[in-house]
């Protein structure tokens, strides 16, 4: 049995859809960030920046902190979306996830969604970097079924929840054709949608 230390984030749910997709048995412990839970100090021993998610594999007694490092733990345990000859390829697309998609669409997310009005350079700068996402994405997509190429992976499952806040972009998903089409096809996936719903029933997958 896994135990998910989670929020309904983006990068929240990329950890629920991967144990949706692999079927695996989990249980749900919800931490509101906004009470300010990420930071009690029980909490603090299984999370060392105080972090969601982090899952207990209570099999192994393994805690594991940081999304990337669950996916690959996660993947490597269940043996799907993280093919060994292609590793290389995938742990790029993660990476960049990880470091890059993630983290901008993130101050995106402070500047234009939750602040407006509060830094003009702010708006504007991830603004920019956002767009720019979408068209690299989108250029990638044109030459790839999946983000690392013909087959669905964890990269892909790091991906989809960032882009599934599309609303909040402002950028226009629908003009990206080849990144609607990837998500379109994602959205679609049973694991996607069980994982997407995972702490709201009522929720479903955002339209382009
Ligand atoms: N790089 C980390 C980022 C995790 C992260 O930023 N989690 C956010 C929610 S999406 C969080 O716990 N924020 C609470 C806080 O920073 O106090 C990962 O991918 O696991």
């Amino acid at each position: 049995m896994i135990e998910l230390f989670s929020a309904n984030t983006p990068n929240g749910k990329k950890i629920s859809i991967m144990l949706e997709e692999i079927g695996y048995e989990y249980k749900i412990t919800k931490i509101d960030l906004d009470k300010g839970e990420q930071l009690n100090s029980d909490f603090k021993k299984i999370s060392p920046f105080g972090k969601i998610p982090i899952i207990i594999d209570h099999e192994n007694n393994k805690t594991i902190f940081e999304s990337g490092a669950i996916l690959i733990y996660l993947s490597e345990r269940s043996g799907k979306f993280y093919n060994e000859n292609n590793r290389t390829e995938i742990n790029q697309w993660l990476m960049a996830q990880m470091g890059y998609v993630g983290p901008m669409l993130g101050q995106h997310h402070q500047f234009h969604h939750y602040n407006p009005g509060k830094s003009k350079f702010g708006e504007d700068r991830f603004f920019k970097i956002s767009k720019r996402i979408y068209e690299d994405l989108d250029e990638q997509l044109s030459n790839s079924k999946f983000l690392s190429g013909d087959n669905y992976t964890i990269a892909d499952i790091a991906t989809f929840p960032w882009i599934a806040r599309h609303e909040w972009h402002d950028i226009g998903l629908k003009n990206y054709k080849n990144l609607t089409r990837w998500y379109i096809d994602i959205s679609k996936r049973e694991g996607v949608i069980k994982g997407f719903a995972f702490m709201n029933k009522e929720e479903t997958v955002p339209k382009p």
